[in-house]
């Protein structure tokens, strides 16, 4: 039991319906102390979301916000999260999910939903902060939380974050020679509108998907790296000396649960098998200067994730994102089975801020790289910036260098840094 003064305990918690950077609604959630120190926690929302994932509690009324509405994970905080939590220390982390975790008694949080049981433990970490009088990322990370993450800056959008022919979901721009935070984001902001005036010249779209990132429509996947690298190279930087490429294939999308081991890129309708793809990504990381893959295979597919980490492993960063949704469990098996070399880390896939340190934890233990993420579905909330820097995450990714709820996210490392540099 940490030492108690009275005022860390908590005295109220509420939950209430809020709207995300698409217009759909999810959960914020107040915490208030006993010494007057309220903080509010806000769950973001993905779209290519895992099947393993805890789950975001939906109503599914259909008459108010399509189904997608979030009263029931609301009166969830109000009535069963804010009796558990009242009373208790809000320094006491760990004592403070697990409560939540045993209220909703089931394996995935789907009884109370991730989306109530995040906003509330965020709520907390953020109170626990503000009383100790300490920016976030110290709190989480103490003395040891020095490093900023490299950004890595979704600059071409496709898959399902965007309504052009691009099958793959995310191309990012990877300032790797960069020594400082701020002239990373500066350089990924110049290439972004370098990228954004060669759009233009070729009559191309600059509209922008839901992570900020260009969504034109292209001849090729490869045709979205060839223009990257263009504007890379018109901005004054090379490739791979100040830039390499980061793609998110986010191929979970490319199957179901009939299509038994086989994918379909669905724009153009194109077949692969694990070992065409695996043969797709070779080609890649040949010809372009890619530094990170996530999700090459899909989800379940565990021999094919062994086989293209045997394979391209020792030179490339493979991410498991829905592979590992997270999940220390999920992470310990691919660790044990050597599935991928790194993890995406988003606190909603999981549904609490311990679990998610655990899995961190667990993930630098065993040395594997982590990638913290925002959702695509996002708020204005920057606790990701934080948790990246307490937890000492090698990368974080956040979207285009455009869009507010991307930039709020970006906007908080610079401030870190600036505090960090004094
Ligand atoms: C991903 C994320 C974030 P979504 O797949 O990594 O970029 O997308 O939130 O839609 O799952
Ligand atoms: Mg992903």
């Amino acid at each position: 039991m940490y030492f108690c003064d009275d005022g860390s305990v908590i005295s109220a918690v509420y939950g209430s319906e809020i709207l995300d950077s698409r217009g759909n609604p999810t959960v914020a959630a107040t915490v208030v102390l006993r010494n007057g120190v309220c903080a509010t926690g806000m769950s973001p929302s993905g779209a290519s979301t895992g099947s393993h994932e805890a789950v975001e509690l939906r109503d599914g009324d259909k008459s108010r916000y399509n189904g997608k509405g979030v009263m029931n994970a609301v009166e969830n905080i109000n009535k069963i999260l804010s009796k558990v939590l009242i009373g208790k220390n809000v320094f006491n982390q760990y004592e403070i999910d697990r409560a939540m975790t045993d209220a909703d008694g089931t394996e995935n949080k789907s009884e109370i939903g991730a989306n109530a049981i995040l906003a509330v433990s965020s709520a907390c970490v953020k109170a626990a902060a503000k009383t100790k009088n300490m920016p976030l990322y110290r709190y989480v990370g103490g003395i040891s939380s020095y490093n900023l993450p490299i950004p890595m800056l979704n600059i071409i959008n496709g898959g399902v974050h965007a309504k052009n022919n691009i099958e793959i979901q995310e191309f990012m721009i990877v300032p790797v020679g960069s020594l400082y935070f701020s002239d990373g984001l500066r350089k990924s902001t110049e290439v972004y509108h370098a990228l954004k005036h060669i759009l233009t010249e070729k009559g191309l779209s600059t509209a922008v998907g839901d992570e900020g990132g260009f969504a034109p429509d292209l001849d090729s996947d490869a045709a979205a790296i060839e223009l990257i690298l263009d504007a890379v190279d018109s901005a004054g930087y090379s490739a791979p000396d100040d830039f390499m490429i980061a793609l998110d294939v986010a191929s979970s999308e490319w199957t179901d649960s009939s299509s038994q081991g086989k994918y379909l890129m669905p724009k153009h309708n194109t077949e692969h098998t694990t070992e065409s793809l695996i043969m797709y990504m070779k080609g890649l990381i040949t010809h372009y200067p890619i530094l990170s893959i996530e999700d090459p295979l899909s989800e379940d597919d565990f021999d094919g994730w062994k086989q293209i980490t045997s394979e391209i492993g020792g030179s490339v960063q493979l991410v498991g994102d829905d592979l590992f949704v997270t999940d220390k469990t999920r992470l310990r098996h691919g660790i044990t089975e050597r599935y991928a070399n790194s993890i995406l880390i988003k606190p909603n896939q999981v549904g609490t801020i311990t679990e998610t340190i655990d899995t961190v934890s667990e993930a630098h233990r065993n040395g594997f790289n982590s990638v913290m993420s925002h959702r695509s579905g996002e708020t204005e909330d920057t606790m990701i910036a934080d948790l990246a820097v307490g937890l000492s995450t090698k990368f974080i990714k956040s979207g285009a260098p455009c869009r507010a709820e991307r930039t709020a996210k970006y906007n908080r490392l610079l401030q870190i840094e600036r505090e960090m540099r004094g």
